[in-house]
């Protein structure tokens, strides 16, 4: 049976998903308070800079009388910080509210366990731990960036029925769309709530993409380019707009050593939390044989190709099928 404290965490993860891709490199935390059993307010965090989800939730509230009596749900340890903004675990208390359900200790070690003991000292009685493991899994990007000190990363790529991501006609490759309109629309999705987006030097030069999230409203990623070989060249769509581009070569990492762990460690020292790898297949099998990725995104178009560029290699943990309209879409984790 669901209790009541779940019920109103997993309220917390529902709204908390409105924040995705807007508060990077913040957490987005979603954030309830109860009344007698009764939702009397909602927050989740504010784009990046902006207020905290605790605030929002508070602020929500039209008599703030209650929140003497009032539960506080949380899918995150509530700060203990000043940084952009003040501690909330110092407005928690100055509201007065007596009870605080918390999904999952802040790794961040500016938090780490001590927003939990500033409650607790003032006599709050906190509980800790509810529907931690769905608090976590949606708080993924920020315990990988805290935890492993390194982006969360996230695989890419759409196969034909026969396992191919390009044809080759004629000899030479030919970009061809694959999956459906609707399948390329989730994409842009996913590209919003991401924080950057990489791909290799050859998917920039044969296909030309812009790599941004044209077809969904959202902020576009970071581009990273790995142009190992500095083929890059300089005419093609992602050097004509405003997103910004990082070009990885071999000014800033050493090709001949594991160049996964120097490219996310570089992104990491650049606050990004979180990439998606949309190609070729050369990079994102890099990725794989080097272990370093956590989910693998996979469509399958309704088209057969008998040859060309063949889908990267890898296995993983399958933990959801759907179908776009023609198209398959797995999911798969690393773990
Ligand atoms: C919360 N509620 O909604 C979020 C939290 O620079 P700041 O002030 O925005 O602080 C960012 C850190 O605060 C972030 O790294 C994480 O530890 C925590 N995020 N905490 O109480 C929120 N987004
Ligand atoms: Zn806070």
């Amino acid at each position: 049976m669901v209790t009541q404290h779940e019920t109103y965490i997993k309220r917390c993860i529902e709204i908390a998903k409105n924040g995705l891709g807007n508060t990077r490199p913040n957490p987005s935390v979603g954030a309830v308070l109860t009344y007698n059993n009764n939702i009397i307010g909602e927050g989740y965090t504010s784009p990046y800079g902006g207020n905290h989800a605790e605030v929002n939730a508070i602020n929500s509230v039209s008599n703030k009388k209650l929140l003497k009596e009032a539960t506080l749900y949380v899918t995150l340890e509530p700060c203990s910080h000043y940084g952009k903004t003040p501690p909330c675990s110092d407005l928690i208390i100055k509201y007065g509210i007596p009870n605080v359900v918390i999904g999952c200790v802040d790794d961040n070690t500016q938090v780490a366990g001590k927003g939990i003991k500033k409650l607790k000292n003032a006599g709050c009685n906190v509980t800790v731990g509810v529907m931690e493991k769905a608090c976590k899994k949606h708080h993924k990007r920020f315990f990988t960036y805290h935890n492993k000190r390194r982006p969360y990363i996230i695989l890419k790529w759409a196969e034909s029925i026969d396992g191919f991501i390009a044809p080759i006609t004629k000899d030479q490759l030919k970009p061809v769309w694959i999956t459906n309109e609707l399948s390329r629309q989730i994409v842009h999705k996913w590209r919003a709530e991401e924080q950057a987006i990489l791909v290799g030097t050859n998917t920039v030069n044969q296909d030309n993409p812009s790599l941004t999230t044209r077809d969904w409203a959202g902020q576009n990623p970071i581009r990273v380019v790995i142009d190992k070989e500095e083929k890059l060249q300089k005419n093609h769509a992602i050097f004509n707009d405003k997103a910004e581009t990082i070009i990885i070569n071999k000014n800033n990492i050493n090709f001949s050593k594991n160049i996964t762990k120097q490219i996310t460690h570089l992104l990491f020292k650049k606050n990004i939390t979180s990439v998606i790898i949309e190609g070729g297949t050369k990079t994102l099998q890099t990725f794989i044989d080097e272990n370093i990725w956590d989910e693998a995104r996979v469509f399958t178009g309704n088209t057969s190709f008998k040859s060309g560029v063949t889908a990267p290699k890898f296995s993983g943990n399958l933990v959801s099928e759907e179908k776009i309209i023609t198209d398959t879409l797995k999911i798969y984790t690393n773990d």
